[in-house]
């Protein structure tokens, strides 16, 4: 039986790598996909999960989180990820009639209620969404089989010497995450560095097939 799934991302070049994966795998069942402000603002973020859908053709809905953090300033990083957030491959324009209306949080916590069983969350960006579930809805809780989050770092950082990227940018959010008494899987940065691409593999992916070619690009960008 596959395990649904719901991805919360700011898009993003790994992101889409990601999303590539979750969308495919057998073992997933990805019910939504919602976007939160991170690598680049939140209009941006949901733009590029808008593309990725669209490339994949695929019926998962689409849904806009947050747009800032709980209180602290916007952190930028687009100077990594490119202007659009997922520079280096040339998607059509986003059909924003493919996004839905209702917000992430609403959203998250439907799926989350209405679902026979429980859900895995998947965060890989800001926690920000996920924060303002638990405390929107701290019934939600009963209906989360864990969170597995990408962010944090038990070595050294990425944003400055010991902080990684996605709690740097909201440090509130991952506190009311982490105390929320759920089970938590880290898969922090010193974890993320661990699984690295060579240059050959990147290079055989743009042969693969159309995805290969699409992620051959992305990650061309991100590390020329
Ligand atoms: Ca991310």
């Amino acid at each position: 039986m596959k395990q649904p799934i719901i991805i919360d991302t700011d898009p993003g070049i790994d992101d889409a790598a990601a999303i590539s994966i979750a969308l495919n795998h057998p073992a997933f069942d990805l019910r939504m996909i919602t976007t939160v402000n991170g690598n680049v603002g939140i209009e941006k973020t949901t733009a590029n999960a808008l593309k990725l859908k669209q490339f994949f053709s695929s019926n998962v809905p689409i849904h806009r989180g947050a747009s800032q953090p709980l209180l602290s300033n916007i952190v930028d990083a687009s100077t990594v990820h490119g202007e659009s957030g997922m520079n280096g491959y040339d998607f059509p324009e986003p059909n924003y009639n493919d996004l839905t209306s209702v917000h992430a949080v609403e959203a998250m916590y439907k799926e989350l209620k209405t679902n026979e069983k429980p859900v895995t969350l998947i965060p890989i960006g800001p926690l920000t969404n996920i924060a303002l579930l638990l405390s929107t809805y701290p019934k939600a809780k009963d209906y989360i089989k864990e969170i597995v989050f990408m962010g944090g770092s038990a070595g050294r950082g990425n944003i400055t010497p010991s902080a990684e990227f996605n709690i740097y940018c909201d440090p509130e959010a991952a506190q009311i995450v982490f105390n929320s008494g759920l089970p938590l899987t880290m898969v922090g940065l010193d974890v993320a560095r661990s699984s690295t691409l060579s240059h050959s593999t990147v290079n055989e992916l743009q042969a693969l097939n159309q995805t290969g070619y699409m992620l051959h690009h992305l990650f061309k960008h991100y590390k020329g």
